[in-house]
């Protein structure tokens, strides 16, 4: 109530109503340890109503959790000190208005747009239990932790919840403990307005064990049910409370007045009174609650963690292998030697889809690195993402060891989960059409935020699909996906560039890439003939320069564009004149170059340029400047052969030999008249 009202913004209700929920859970059963809240068996805690953050705030601040830097060291600092939650929701406070991963220690994910939590609970959960296959042996449960999320109506309304708890329940998650705030409110009023859905009934048609607590106050009723958790097997458990947002306040409960902004001080006096509580008194600590917190979940979850931690001792002497892989994995540093069979393909002007190549490489690195796992939304026969070396195996309620994820037709879904996956630090991918990044947008973006290395593989990347036609042809996703800060966009022009976008892919820790591929067979380039695909790295490389190496124009091109641009540099050197090609497979790293390195694939002196790249055309003008010419998408595709759209929607050698010319003459144009 406090913080709220000091900030004069955030959302004071449903942390009164959830206090005695979340007491409960972790005093008495959360397996965390405020002393190191990266231990890798904690048991996790997310809020998926991230509006209600003050309630994790709080949680966090009272039980002395301590901060953890970016080298995973504690060095005994508050995760949250009560200035923090003073300054709740202002500049470099811990507490934003929303909780976020890595800014907040203790925070287990970023959450705020509603279902993002729980969906990604579902990910945490999984990679709970593929770590418990690989790495459990007799006597030795190095993993079994519980997920636990706290979600409220808007959770439960958005679709994707629904995708995950029906995926969840698929796979057989008991590890999974949801806990619906069902208390009726969202922010236009009663939820009577839009939601008269039996959310129950639903969950137990996807196969979860469900509950109800009918008053969220009544803690014996609530120990109840997170016991009955405990004890479920092969299914996940949703809880559902009874609550009254603002419990307590005496005008304000059960008001969606008491969802988004503060109380006023006359009704946090009178619910202060209410409750028993000095009513003066702002921010105040008793020094009782903090002791109370020590001798729960500090001295439960202090013994749980040194147990885990002498088992861990025993474990690497009796398993040093595995015990060092999941060093590894916490660190986020991949295995030894996972690249020494990435294939190099021969010239080949036929070529092969870099789904294709893509999917070769992807294998190639699989076999090698045990925790690079992951799948697609049902498309991985045309994605090409399955691995199919012997042992690789499906991810099925049987066997949750499997590095194959079936995530089924659920974009939304996948994204979370993914996110999930790499919270738990497994190296973890997702693949699906291009065209449908849309979907699953939402947590493609909380990645990034994030600074999560989930790698996205998107396929069939332009009107290159063919006869699906406008539905299934993408054209404003590259520049959408390169809106995004901290996405790392990766367009490789044939497949040498692909083994080495995925050089560049599995070396990151902290950054999620979109790799964009094909549907078609692009031709492999000579590289005696053209510069080596290792320039991908750099983002933007000289590919073929002029024969005297001062080009009269720039030919800038990504992915199945560049092999075009070839063809038109030797048509034009037939007319005279001189281009440069230059493969710039990612604006991103290229953007990352020193600018002597940019200078030199991008010479200002030459002001012709041409673009071109099978997506809308937005953002080139940055690289070609407001004269230059931009060869793209103005429009949705059509349905028809590849061959006929390309025509029509000028992809062709002539187009672009055309577009040069002109480029050029315009230049000479402008330089006699100067
Ligand atoms: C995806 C998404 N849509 C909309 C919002 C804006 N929003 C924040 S809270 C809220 C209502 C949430 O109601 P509920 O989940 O029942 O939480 P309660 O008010 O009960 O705490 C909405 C619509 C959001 N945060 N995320
Ligand atoms: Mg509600």
């Amino acid at each position: 109530m406090d913080a709220v009202q000091q900030a004069n913004s955030g959302h004071p209700g449903t942390p009164m109503a959830m206090a005695p929920v979340a007491y409960v859970l972790w005093q008495e059963f959360l397996r965390f340890d405020p002393e190191d809240p990266i231990w890798p068996n904690r048991d996790r805690f997310i809020l998926s109503a991230g509006h209600a953050s003050t309630l994790l705030y709080s949680l966090l601040h009272l039980a002395r959790v301590k901060a953890v830097n970016r080298k995973y060291e504690t060095l005994g600092e508050l995760a949250v000190p009560l200035d923090d939650l003073k300054n709740f929701r202002q500049l470099e406070s811990k507490c934003p208005g929303h909780p976020e991963y890595r800014w907040t220690s203790g925070v287990e994910t970023t959450t705020g747009p509603l279902g993002q939590g729980v969906a990604t609970s579902v990910g945490i959960a999984l990679a709970g239990k593929w770590l418990a296959e690989r790495y459990n042996r007799p006597d030795f449960p190095m993993f079994d932790y519980d997920v636990y999320a706290l979600a409220g109506d808007g959770c439960m309304m958005e679709g994707i919840s629904g995708e995950a708890a029906s995926l969840a329940a698929h796979l057989g998650l008991s590890n999974l403990c949801w806990i619906y705030d069902n208390n009726h409110i969202t922010i236009e009023g009663n939820t009577s307005l839009a939601f008269s859905e039996d959310v129950a009934g639903r969950f137990l048609a996807y196969g979860w064990n469900v509950q109800r607590v009918s008053n969220a106050n009544d803690l014996d009723l609530l120990r109840e049910a997170l016991q009955r958790f405990k004890k479920t097997v092969a299914r996940p458990s949703l809880i559902i409370v009874d609550s009254h947002i603002a419990y307590g306040a005496p005008t304000k409960q059960d008001t969606s007045a008491a969802h988004g902004e503060p109380l006023g001080e006359n009704e946090i006096r009178a619910t202060k009174r209410r409750y028993g509580w000095p009513e003066d008194a702002k921010f105040l600590v008793p020094p009782e609650v903090v002791d109370d917190f020590k001798g729960g979940i500090g001295k439960r979850g202090g013994q749980l963690r040194a147990d885990w931690m002498n088992l861990f001792t025993a474990y690497s002497e009796q398993y040093p292998e595995p015990a060092a892989e999941t060093l590894a994995i916490q660190h986020r540093e991949p295995p030894k030697d996972w690249d020494a069979e990435i294939p190099t393909f021969p010239p080949d002007p036929k070529g092969l889809a870099s789904r294709d190549s893509s999917g070769k490489v992807l294998n190639a690195i699989a076999k090698r690195h045990p925790w690079l796992m992951g799948g697609s939304a049902d498309l991985s026969p045309s994605t090409k993402t399955r691995l199919t070396f012997e042992g690789a195996g499906e991810i099925s309620r049987e066997n949750l060891g499997g590095r194959n994820i079936h995530f089924g037709v659920r974009e939304h879904a996948m994204g979370a989960i993914l996110n999930g996956l790499a919270l738990a630090k497994l190296r973890a991918f997702g693949s699906g059409f291009l065209i449908f990044s849309d979907y699953g947008r939402g947590s493609l973006r909380l990645a990034a935020i994030m600074e999560l290395p989930v790698i996205y593989i998107f396929t069939h990347d332009s009107i290159g699909v063919g006869e699906d036609g406008p539905t299934h042809q993408p054209v404003e996703h590259l520049p959408s996906l390169r809106a995004i800060p901290g996405l790392t966009v990766i367009r490789p022009c044939d497949a040498n560039e692909v083994a080495e976008a995925w050089r560049v892919i599995i070396e990151k820790k902290y950054d999620p890439v979109a790799l964009i591929l094909t549907r078609q067979a692009i031709p492999t380039l000579d590289r005696s003939r053209v510069a080596p695909a290792s320039g991908l790295r750099r983002g933007a490389y000289v590919l073929s320069d002029a024969t005297n190496g001062k080009p009269d124009v720039l030919l800038l091109a990504t992915g199945s564009e560049v092999s075009l641009c070839l063809d038109a540099q030797e048509a034009l050197r037939q007319k005279g004149a001189q281009a440069r090609v230059i493969s710039m497979p990612s604006w991103e790293l290229f953007e990352r170059q020193d600018e002597d390195y940019r200078e030199a694939v991008l010479p200002s002196d030459v002001e012709a340029r041409v673009s071109v790249e099978n997506a809308a055309r937005f953002g080139w003008e940055r690289y070609v400047g407001l004269k230059g010419d931009r060869i793209g998408m103005r429009t949705f595709g059509a349905s028809a052969p590849l061959k006929a759209l390309q025509q029509k929607f000028g992809f062709t050698v002539d187009a672009v030999v055309s577009a040069a010319l002109t480029q050029v003459e315009k230049v000479k144009g402008t330089l006699r008249q100067r």
